[in-house]
């Protein structure tokens, strides 16, 4: 941040409301909000500052992906998972949760009907399922078959999120074509951490994406929303995020599940993930950031988008027997989580679906530039 630029924050900071709201109508480029700027957007969001900070995310996006969407599809490859996350629907206890596991043959006819839909990436997702950690040499054979054969047969850049796996599975996954390994941290407040993801490692959790961008991936990371974070907490996790040199980053409201430690918790309105997802895109322009609709479903996709999001995830293919993680079923089985569902809502938004070259394109561009960027790293040591 220069001078000059410092100067203008401090100054529209002391002023008060009125600096605050000059600074999102002028916001041109990395804007500069100060982090007390936007704890108090979190805070207290006042409607003509809301319209002003998703105004002016909205113009961040304009400047680097014009009016292009990305669209991912989601495939929830097996429900079954050796952990107790207290926030999850799926958590090893949980008997209401219902559980499957798709088979190799499921999860390429699921794929297939996805790529034929149109989308720009499969999101292979799945619980830490003990069938996958054999500690023999073909662990994780089926996830790491299944990323290869649906590069094969569909030519679409995958996602991996199949939690935390050792650094041999992120060489076979990279071998295999993942493009991505997606793994959410959900806070940066390790005790918050520890009540969310119950007896699990912050640091080995932090470290497997460190770990797959070594190995060329691109990385996801996210943070859930309304589970007892501080809005400090979240503005202090746009800077994890950028230490770590997060490709795509998300913020997911936390939706209360049956038969869960978290169950009676209140259920949160989606503004402050709205607020979240227009501060990433000031924080960083130029990354991907998705409007999920595993969270309201259709009818929560306009909003998010209008706060600047740029990829819209979990579209999910009707008629498979597939489950959604924060909304197990909402729109799925009615086709309105797909293309054909989602496709008047872009247009009411001035967005249309990017073509796959364009995807392509970015996630090439991207992993060119981190190449470049961990020579650079490496070499300045
Ligand atoms: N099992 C893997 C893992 O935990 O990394 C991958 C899938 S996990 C089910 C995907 C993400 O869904 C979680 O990291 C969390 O951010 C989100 N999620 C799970 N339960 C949720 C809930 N009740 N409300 C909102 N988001 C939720
Ligand atoms: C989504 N339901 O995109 C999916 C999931 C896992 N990589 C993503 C949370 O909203
Ligand atoms: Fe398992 Fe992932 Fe759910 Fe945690 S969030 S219980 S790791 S499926």
């Amino acid at each position: 941040m220069n001078n000059d630029h410092s100067a203008t924050v401090i100054r529209a900071y002391h002023h008060g409301r009125g600096g605050l709201a000059d600074i999102l109508e002028k916001a041109a480029d990395n804007t500069g909000l100060s982090p007390a700027m936007m704890i108090r957007l979190l805070d207290s969001p006042t409607p003509s500052l809301l319209e002003k900070l998703f105004a002016a995310a909205r113009r961040q996006r304009e400047r680097h992906f014009g009016n292009r969407v990305f669209l991912y599809g989601f495939l929830y490859i097996s429900t079954h998972c050796r952990n107790r996350c207290s926030f999850c629907f799926y958590r090893q206890t949980n008997t209401r949760a219902i559980r499957y596991r798709k088979s190799p043959v499921e999860i390429a006819e699921s794929a297939r009907q996805l790529a034929r839909s149109g989308v720009h990436l499969i999101d292979l997702t799945a619980g830490e399922d003990p069938c996958f950690i054999t500690d023999a040499e073909d662990d994780f054979a089926s996830v790491i078959d299944a990323v290869r054969s649906i590069r094969a047969d569909t030519n679409l850049p995958v996602m991996a999120s199949v939690g935390v796996v050792p650094d041999t599975i992120l060489d076979r996954l990279a071998a295999a074509g993942a493009d991505w390994y997606a793994c959410y941290q959900e806070t940066h407040n390790r005790q918050l951490f520890d009540q969310l993801r119950v007896g699990q490692n912050f640091e080995a959790r932090y470290r497997s994406k460190v770990a797959a961008k070594a190995r060329g991936m691109l990385v996801e990371e996210g943070l859930l929303c309304g589970v007892g974070e501080t809005s400090c907490d979240l503005v202090n996790s746009f800077d994890a995020m950028s230490r770590l040199g997060a490709d795509q980053v998300r913020a997911m409201t936390f939706v209360p599940q049956a038969g869960t430690p978290m169950k009676d918790q209140p259920p949160s309105s989606s503004l402050r993930e709205c607020i979240t997802i227009a501060l990433m895109r000031m924080v960083f322009p130029g990354l991907l950031i998705p409007a999920s609709l595993d969270v309201d479903g259709l009818a929560g996709l306009r909003l998010r988008l209008d706060a600047g999001a740029n990829v819209v995830t979990s579209l999910v293919p009707p008629g498979q027997g597939l489950a959604g993680v924060a909304q197990s079923d909402l729109d799925i089985e009615d086709g309105r989580r797909s293309m054909e569902g989602i496709a008047p809502t872009l247009r009411t938004c001035g967005l249309q679906p990017a073509t796959i070259d364009q995807y392509r394109h970015w996630v090439a561009e991207r992993k060119r530039c981190a190449y470049f960027h961990d020579r650079r790293v490496a070499e300045a040591c």
